[in-house]
C-alpha cells in the first residue's frame, strides 16, 4: 500500500489534492485541525473512490502531538511515498512596527516549525523504503518580498532554504524534494488572513481569475509522475495575471 500524507487537508490545496490523489487510487493519511471536515472528507473519498483514508486531527505547532500522534499509527500507515508539507496560512498584513506578535507566532510556529516537526517524524519512514517524495508548499512570497507581507514571506523564505537544505540532506537516500510556490489562489487563505472579513478576502482576487485549489493540485499531482530519476526542485505557479507577487494585471 502506497500512502500519501497531507497536512492541511480540511480546505484549499489540501483538500483538493486529497480528491486529486484519490481519483487516482491513493490511500490517504489526511491531517488538519477540524476533525468534522477530516472525517467527512474521508466518508467522501472512500466511497468515491474506494480507497482507504486515515484522518489525524492535531495542530501541527504542537511538537509533542505531532510526534505522538505520528508514532502511533499503524505500521501498514507509514509506508508513506509523498509528504505533502501543505498546512500553513497568512495572518495579517502590516507593516513590522504595528504587527500583531500573535500573528507572527502563528505564521511562524505552523509554516516553518510545524513543517519540521511533521517532516521529522516522517522522514525517517521514507529513508526506511529508500524512496519518497516531499512536496513543501512554499510561496511566491518566498522569494518575492511585497508590502506589509514581512512575516508570511519570511516564513516561505524559510520553507525554501528548509527544501534546498533536505534536498542535500536526502540525497543519499533518493528522496525528492519539492518546493511548489503559488501565487495568488482563491482558497480560504485570505479569509484566514483577514480573520474572516470576506469582503477584504475578495478584494484581494478583484479583476482576476485566480488559481483554483484544484489548478495546484493538478500541478503537485504532476510533480509526483515523473520518472524516478527526475526530481522538480522548485515551482513557480501564477495565474496568467499575475507577473510577481505585486504586479498584477486586473480587468
Ligand atoms: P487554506 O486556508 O484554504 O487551507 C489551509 C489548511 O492548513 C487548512 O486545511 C488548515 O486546516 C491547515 N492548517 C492551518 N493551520 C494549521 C495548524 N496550526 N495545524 C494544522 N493544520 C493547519 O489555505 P491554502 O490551501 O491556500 O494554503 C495551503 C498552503 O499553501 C499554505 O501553506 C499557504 O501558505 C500556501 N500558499 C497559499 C497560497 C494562496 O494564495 N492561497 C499561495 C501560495 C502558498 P485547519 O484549519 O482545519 O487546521
Ligand atoms: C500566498 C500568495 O502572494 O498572496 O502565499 O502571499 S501571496
Amino acid at each position: 500500500m502506497a500512502v500519501i500524507l497531507i497536512t492541511g487537508a480540511t480546505a484549499g490545496f489540501g483538500k483538493a489534492c486529497a480528491e486529486k490523489f484519490a481519483q487516482h487510487k491513493h490511500d490517504l493519511i489526511i491531517t488538519g485541525r477540524r476533525q468534522e471536515r477530516l472525517n467527512e472528507l474521508k466518508t467522501s473519498l472512500e466511497q468515491q473512490y474506494g480507497v482507504k483514508v486515515l484522518p489525524l486531527t492535531f495542530d501541527v505547532r504542537e511538537e509533542q502531538t505531532v510526534v505522538n500522534t505520528l508514532e502511533a499509527i499503524p505500521e501498514e500507515w507509514k509506508k508513506v511515498e509523498v509528504l505533502i508539507n501543505n498546512a500553513g496560512l497568512a495572518a495579517g498584513l502590516s507593516t513590522v512596527d504595528e504587527g500583531s506578535t500573535d500573528d507572527w507566532n502563528a505564521m511562524l510556529d505552523t509554516n516553518v516549525k510545524g513543517l519540521l516537526y511533521v517532516s521529522r517524524a516522517v522522514i525517517p519512514w521514507l529513508k526506511a523504503q529508500g524512496r519518497g517524495h516531499i512536496i513543501n508548499l512554499g510561496s511566491i512570497a518566498g522569494s518575492q518580498v511585497y508590502a506589509k507581507g514581512n512575516v508570511y514571506c519570511a516564513s516561505k523564505a524559510a520553507v525554501d532554504a528548509i527544501s534546498q537544505g533536505m534536498r542535500i540532506d536526502l540525497l543519499p537516500f533518493g528522496i525528492k524534494v519539492t518546493n511548489v510556490c503559488p501565487g495568488a489562489a482563491e482558497t480560504e487563505f485570505s479569509v484566514v488572513r483577514f480573520k474572516g472579513d470576506e469582503d477584504k478576502a475578495k478584494d484581494v482576487y478583484k479583476g482576476l481569475k485566480p488559481l483554483s485549489a484544484e489548478d495546484v493540485a493538478d500541478v503537485i499531482f504532476y510533480c509526483t509522475t515523473l520518472p524516478p530519476h527526475v526530481c522538480i526542485n522548485h515551482l513557480e505557479i501564477t495565474p496568467l495575471q499575475q507577473a510577481s507577487a505585486y504586479y498584477y494585471h486586473r480587468n
